[in-house]
């Protein structure tokens, strides 16, 4: 049975889309000090393809799922918050990583980058903001109907996956590799295993995370979060894969950003470390091991076709 014939991810993207950014454009309204809300806005509402948000409402309705899907607002009602805290702290990250200090990049979503518009004092205060927003929207918004327990679970685990375990080790490993903190890089003596585990870090643990929080909101049992878990983890890593692919192959009006950077920058990517063709191989066989942990949670196949579907679009996305 394929995702691609029985599902429309297009359609399931594009509700979801719009019940995201409703309730960010809600969350992140113009407050004081202005200059910070509109540097914050600016960024978490330049679109983008909301994946960790999809990723996370679609874990959420995966564990609620009834046959005639009754149950989807349900699923939505107690994993929502967590997606838009996702897409906060997705949004943080881009903007510290386009900083000057970082990749220093122009474009990014096919818009000025937030410190070209609003200068690096501002930008960085704005990713600062966003990262201690995200906990608030987390917990204070995620409804009654979800136990204190497993919020204050779902909000430890959100930190574990952004910090030194997560995002900001992997980025960290990155530039130490990459020469950007000592000043000398590894470059290509880098193993499999560092770069395997740099990507896992840097944008696989809160793609991770977005599966299971969505999951352990939605009251999950251990044996369920344990398989979906383990498909965001391969999920994550196939995604940044994809994404060293694009850098190459992409182009720049798809990709809204400036592709050929990474090669430029020298930077540590699959596709350097092992050519563009066994890249592509090594992304055909994580959707397999990802589709595979899909079957192992036990629920039904029509429950998870979202997820195989977002597996299929991370793989094969142009953007
Ligand atoms: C200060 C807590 C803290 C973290 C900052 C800068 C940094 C540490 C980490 C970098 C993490 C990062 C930006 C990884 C790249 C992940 C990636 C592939 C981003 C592109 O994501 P998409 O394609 O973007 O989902 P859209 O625009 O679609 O949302």
């Amino acid at each position: 049975m394929s995702a691609g014939t029985l599902f429309d991810l297009r359609e399931f993207a594009a509700k979801r889309r719009v019940l995201v950014d409703e309730r960010l454009d809600e969350l992140v309204a113009g407050r004081e000090p202005a200059e910070l809300w509109q540097s914050m806005r600016y960024s978490v509402l330049s679109g983008g393809k909301r994946i960790r948000a999809l990723l996370c409402l679609a874990a959420a309705e995966a564990v609620c799922y009834v046959p005639d899907r009754s149950n989807v607002p349900v699923a939505w009602d107690k994993a929502l918050s967590c997606a838009c805290a996702l897409e906060t702290i997705h949004a943080m990250s881009l903007i510290h990583d386009d900083l000057p200090c970082m990749d220093n990049d122009d474009l990014r979503r096919g818009k000025p980058t937030n410190h070209k518009v609003f200068g690096e004092a501002m930008a960085l205060l704005a990713g600062d903001a966003l990262l201690a927003y995200a906990t608030e929207i987390l917990v204070r918004h995620t409804p009654p109907s979800v136990p204190p327990e497993i919020i204050l679970d779902v909000a430890a685990e959100l930190a574990r996956a952004t910090g030194p375990e997560g995002m900001v080790g992997g980025q960290v490993a990155d530039c130490i590799a990459t020469g950007l903190i000592t000043g000398e890089r590894s470059g290509t003596t880098v193993s499999r295993a560092l770069l395997e585990s740099i990507h896992k870090r840097k944008t696989g643990a809160l793609l991770r995370f977005s599966v299971w929080s969505g999951a352990r909101l939605a009251g999950a049992p251990e044996h369920i979060l344990a398989a979906l878990a383990g498909y965001g983890q391969i999920l994550g890593l196939a995604f940044q894969i994809a994404d060293d692919l694009l850098d190459v192959t992409g182009d720049a009006q798809t990709l809204g950003k400036t592709p050929g950077k990474d090669e430029a920058a020298g930077k540590l990517t699959w596709v350097a470390l092992h050519g563009i063709e066994n890249s592509r191989l090594d992304l055909q066989h994580l959707e397999a091991e990802g589709k595979s942990l899909l079957r192992d949670t036990g629920l039904p196949i029509e429950a998870t076709l979202p997820l195989e579907s977002l597996l299929n679009f991370a793989i094969n996305r142009n953007s």
